[in-house]
């Protein structure tokens, strides 16, 4: 497939297993797009889901949940919201169960290693992003970067990751829509470190794909290929964007994270708060 017709990759239907069509397109290209994963009434349960810790994470003054920091902000409506949520399964049961959930768990084939685990306790867990262009909204975009920057800094061998995305919302350009550079997870630790400036970096890059989606697709992608997710031109509710992202790892178990404020926070969380949010 050449660069233009990837413009219009093909999008799958997930069965009981991973097909080779599937996997060799992965192994390919870094990214497989499969439709209607999860139903509207599903979709519901996950936002309910989210609402619920987030009242909760508010109501309880924290600002960081194992040592990850979380990114609030306000809603087109004033209210606040949790905009980046690290750990929302351990604050939600109906999250929690969609991670444990079969269709989940078989996208570890897509990595071949026995160790490979959905991990709701390593790294920051399940993620749940919010991005909205509203006037006091903390996360409108974020900038290129691979997933895998926090391995190499923590200077442990650099071991094949995915990330499950779960769409909430439709998102395409109107809405920011993420942005990848298919191919990229094969370009070694060097194009891992140097392709672009990681999270400073938001321009749009001519050989960029984006991933159109519906609310209920899932999106997989490998954590060394490069990605973005673009601002919206739009305001408020019309730029709203939900998704939820759950870690495959694979190799030695990750330390739990104390669940303690007071855990410093990691190198790589520094970079990206410097480096990632317009205001
Ligand atoms: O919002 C997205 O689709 C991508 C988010 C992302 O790249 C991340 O949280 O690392
Ligand atoms: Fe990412």
């Amino acid at each position: 497939m050449d660069k233009a017709s990837l413009k219009n990759y093909p999008r799958f239907t997930l069965g009981d297993t991973i097909t080779k069509e599937q996997l060799d397109f992965f192994t390919k290209y870094g990214f497989v797009h499969f439709t209607g994963v999860f139903s509207p009434e599903e979709v519901k349960e996950f936002i309910l889901g989210y609402e619920d810790a987030q009242a909760k994470l508010i109501a309880s003054k924290d600002k960081v949940v194992n040592g990850i920091p979380v990114i609030f902000g306000h809603d087109e409506n004033g209210k606040r919201i949790v905009q980046r949520f690290p750990y929302t399964s351990q604050w939600s049961e109906r999250i929690h169960k969609m991670a444990i959930d079969p269709r989940i768990q078989g996208f570890r084939q897509l990595l071949h290693q026995k160790t490979a685990r959905v991990a709701e306790d390593e790294r920051d867990g399940v993620v749940f992003n919010h991005y909205v262009n509203s006037k006091h909204s903390r996360f409108k975009q974020m900038g290129w970067h691979t997933d895998s920057l926090r391995e190499v800094f923590y200077g442990k061998k650099v071991y094949e990751t995915l990330n499950i995305g779960i769409y909430l919302d439709n998102s395409s350009a109107i809405n920011g829509g993420l942005r990848i550079l298919p191919g990229t997870h094969r370009q070694g630790l060097f194009g891992m470190l140097f392709t672009k400036m990681y999270y400073r970096n938001t321009k749009e890059d001519k050989n960029e794909v984006l991933v159109e989606a519906t609310a209920g697709d899932v999106v997989v992608h490998h954590g060394h290929m490069w990605h973005r997710v673009g601002h919206s031109e739009h305001k408020d509710g019309v730029s709203r964007r939900r998704i939820m992202y759950i870690p495959v790892l694979c190799g030695p178990k990750h330390k739990p994270k104390a669940t303690t404020n007071k855990k410093k926070t990691p190198i790589y969380h520094h970079l990206q708060a410097f480096a990632k949010f317009d205001e």
